[in-house]
């Protein structure tokens, strides 16, 4: 934790709200941006929270908010204040991704998160049959609805970690432009 926890050092902060139905893989990447490492995870009632450095002088507070049909109702709640929205899809379930793209229109069209950047991550690429990041930004139909927006549809793989320094950087920068349009920088400035 050296990043905010030393002494006169300042960084920013920024809120990424992780969303995606049940089984995307959200708690998994979490942990691997986290702690580089894989865990067993369990299907996640109410939300996990990491706080995750980064190379750039800016620290990213991630929520990870349950993606099953119960959580999905209470995902609204989490809206306020986020900097950049990541979206995870099991680029493997071919069947869900309709309703995937459904349950992202419904979250892009709430005012609370109007403006805010998008990156997907189109997850679970070890496994055969996954759909490209093409296809998939087909498939969600990443240009009209994010026409408004910065976004992005990264390729990845929680277990291997494949495609998540991508991410990282991509989630960070799309967040410091959105911080910095909004003069909405927040300084920490804690002592140790
Ligand atoms: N092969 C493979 N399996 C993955 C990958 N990412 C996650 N998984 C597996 O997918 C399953 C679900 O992962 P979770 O991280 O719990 O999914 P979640 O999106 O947090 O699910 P909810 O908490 O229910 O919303 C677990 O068995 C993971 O090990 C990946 O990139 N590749
Ligand atoms: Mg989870």
């Amino acid at each position: 934790m050296g990043l905010i926890n030393s002494k006169n050092f300042k960084a920013k902060l920024a809120q990424i709200l992780m969303l995606g139905l049940d089984s995307a893989g959200k708690s998994t990447l979490l942990y691997k941006l986290k702690f580089n490492d894989v865990f067993q995870t369990l299907p996640t009632i109410g939300f996990n929270v990491e706080m995750i450095e980064t190379r750039e002088n800016i620290a990213l507070t991630v929520w990870d908010v349950g993606g099953q049909h119960q959580m999905r109702t209470v995902w609204n709640n989490y809206l306020e204040n986020t900097d950049c929205l990541v979206y995870v899809v099991d680029s493997t379930d071919k069947q869900r991704l309709e309703e995937s793209k459904r349950e992202l229109e419904l979250i892009l069209k709430n005012d609370r998160i109007k403006n805010v950047p998008v990156v997907v991550l189109a997850n679970k690429q070890d496994l055969p049959g996954a759909l490209s990041p093409e296809e998939i930004t087909r498939r969600l139909n990443m240009k009209k609805h994010c026409h408004d927006r910065n976004w992005y549809v990264q390729p990845c793989c929680a277990i291997t970690g494949e495609g998540l320094s991508e991410s990282l950087w991509k989630v960070t920068s799309f967040a410091k432009s959105y911080m910095k349009s909004k003069h909405e920088v927040f300084t920490i400035f804690k002592q140790a």
